[in-house]
């Protein structure tokens, strides 16, 4: 008997500005590849929309019609909230009455809203493996499937905790024949190649800085061996012609002796891949950063989010500013380039600490700054510690007034605008970008963000996924 379809969508935003939709790099969705392709491996037909590359433009209405859909699932993060709810509205809007599965972050953090708004008929709580395919094959009567939640006589009921990947090599790789893969770029002037993908090393990350969101993955490391990776980048080369990779994971340097055996055997095996990825300030490790050099990394994004040590300490990131300074300093010395990423407005900063903050960027000097206003996620720490309420209604750029927030939002972008003028505007930062640019197109990005920039058309980004986002 044929299985029913299922339909998987990443709701995505597309950054209003031309600007930023330029200057933003697009990789595929993951997380919905990711439980696609283990729905395929169970025998259902899945079909993939991401709406983070397309404009929705009546697209989901003809998938729907085109494939029709038992199942929908969304992956939701906090921010795209607003368009799980337009996107709900219109299925229900058709007379669509396919089985809504909610994933992903924000499902995973706070399933109630999901299910109370009538967003999802069930949420798969955490990683979506193994609970994703038995939901579907048992549904609706899914009582004995562990990791979903859903309502019973209108109250949320939680099955139990999902069963953990611990073998990730086991996992198929994700499904990205379901997307286009030609949509996918990296920002210009920001990569080597001009196509570029996204693979993972590993999940979990043992720190516990407080405004990131780890309800997903948690703290608990599970990894993969440095054969399964070769073998994906080596299959990826082979069916998409991509040899430009982003390890997506938290930290690439996570288990430093597993990285090693990774970086060993890409050097002995000569691979010639150019790729970059995330770690901490404080993992800058000299013999691995010439390893990793050796191997083909040309850049490492890494969060140091404030420039104030009290604010530093607030959010328990762990790190002191001196680590900081040597961390970029080794990464230079190895000729690797680097990216960090910076918040402004943690609850109680006052805007002396965020301008310590520009200051210490200014003297980090990295390659690449970004800055962005904080948000507080649902489910992070600092959400719960001060009690901070998240804004549903919002896209991007806003705050919900509290009394713990020294500095109101107009500020905060105000200052965010600020930061970026003082560290893109200056002749010795122009100059080292324009030496990097090795595509005509990229000098007209660049000119267009400039521009962009002199009219405060940066301010007020929400915080960035820390080590993550690359957002020149
Ligand atoms: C890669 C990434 C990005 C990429 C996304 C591009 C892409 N398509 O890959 C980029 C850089 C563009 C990005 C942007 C942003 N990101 Co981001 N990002 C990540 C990151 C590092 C990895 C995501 C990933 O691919 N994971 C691997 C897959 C396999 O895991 P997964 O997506 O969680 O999926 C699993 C489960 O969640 C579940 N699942 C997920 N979806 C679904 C759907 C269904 C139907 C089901 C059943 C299950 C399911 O099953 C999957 C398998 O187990 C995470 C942090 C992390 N370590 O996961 C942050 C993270 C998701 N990002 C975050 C944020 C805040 C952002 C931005 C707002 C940042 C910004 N300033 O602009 C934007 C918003 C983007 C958006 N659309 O919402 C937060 C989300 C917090 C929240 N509660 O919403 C995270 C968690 C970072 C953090 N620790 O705080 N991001
Ligand atoms: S910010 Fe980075 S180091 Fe800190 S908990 Fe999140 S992923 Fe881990």
């Amino acid at each position: 008997m044929t299985k029913p379809s299922i339909l998987l969508i990443e709701p995505g935003y597309i950054p209003d500005s031309l600007i930023e939709r330029l200057a933003t790099s697009t990789m595929p969705p993951l997380g919905i590849l990711q439980v696609a392709a283990m729905l395929e491996q169970a025998g259902y037909p899945c079909y993939a929309l991401d709406f983070s590359v397309m404009p929705m433009d009546g697209r989901l209405q003809r998938a729907i019609q085109k494939y029709d859909p038992a199942f929908i699932g969304f992956s939701c993060t906090a921010p795209c909230l607003p368009n799980v709810q337009q996107m709900v509205r219109e299925i229900r809007d058709m007379g669509c009455d396919a089985t809504i599965i909610c994933g992903g972050y924000d499902a995973t953090a706070r399933p109630e809203v999901y299910l109370n708004r009538g967003l999802a008929d069930v949420v798969v709580v955490g990683e979506g493996e193994y609970s994703t395919p038995a939901l579907v094959d048992n549904w609706p009567n899914v009582d004995d499937v562990a990791g979903l939640a859903l309502l019973k006589e209108g109250e949320v009921v939680f099955t139990g905790p999902s069963e953990r990947v611990t073998d990730l090599d086991a996992l198929p790789y994700p499904a990205r024949h379901l997307v286009d893969m030609s949509l996918y770029k990296l920002a210009p002037g920001y990569r080597r190649s001009p196509r570029a993908t996204s693979v993972f090393f590993h999940r979990g990350c043992p720190h516990r800085c407080t405004f990131c969101d780890r309800t997903v993955f948690g703290q608990k490391l599970t990894l993969r061996s440095a054969d399964s990776i070769i073998s994906e980048l080596q299959y990826l080369e082979r069916t998409y012609g991509v040899t430009e990779f982003r390890f997506h994971d938290d930290r690439f340097l996570v288990h430093p002796r597993r990285a090693e055996e990774l970086l060993d055997k890409m050097i002995a095996m000569d691979l010639g891949y150019t790729w970059f990825c995330a770690e901490r300030v404080d993992y800058l490790d000299a013999r691995l950063l010439k390893k990793m050099k050796q191997a083909g990394c040309y850049r490492i994004e890494s969060g140091v989010e404030a420039g104030s040590q009290r604010v530093l300490n607030l959010i328990k990131k762990g790190i002191k500013k001196e680590t900081a300074v040597e961390g970029f300093r080794k990464a230079r010395e190895h000729g690797i380039g680097v990216l960090s990423n910076f918040i402004l407005g943690f609850p109680t900063e006052t805007a002396e600490e965020m301008h310590e903050t520009i200051d210490f960027a200014l003297e980090l000097d990295p390659d690449y700054a970004a800055f962005f206003m904080f948000q507080p996620y649902p489910g992070t720490d600092v959400a719960n510690e001060f009690g901070l309420p998240w804004d549903d209604d919002h896209r991007r750029f806003s705050r919900i007034p509290h009394p713990s927030y020294a500095v109101t939002n107009q500020e905060i972008e105000k200052i965010v605008d600020l930061a970026y003028k003082r560290f893109y505007l200056h002749p010795s930062r122009i100059w080292r970008l324009a030496r990097q640019v090795d595509h005509p197109e990229d000098l007209v990005t660049m000119g267009m963000a400039a521009i962009s920039m002199l009219q405060g058309g940066f301010a007020g980004g929400t915080n960035a996924p820390p080590e993550t986002t690359p957002r020149p």
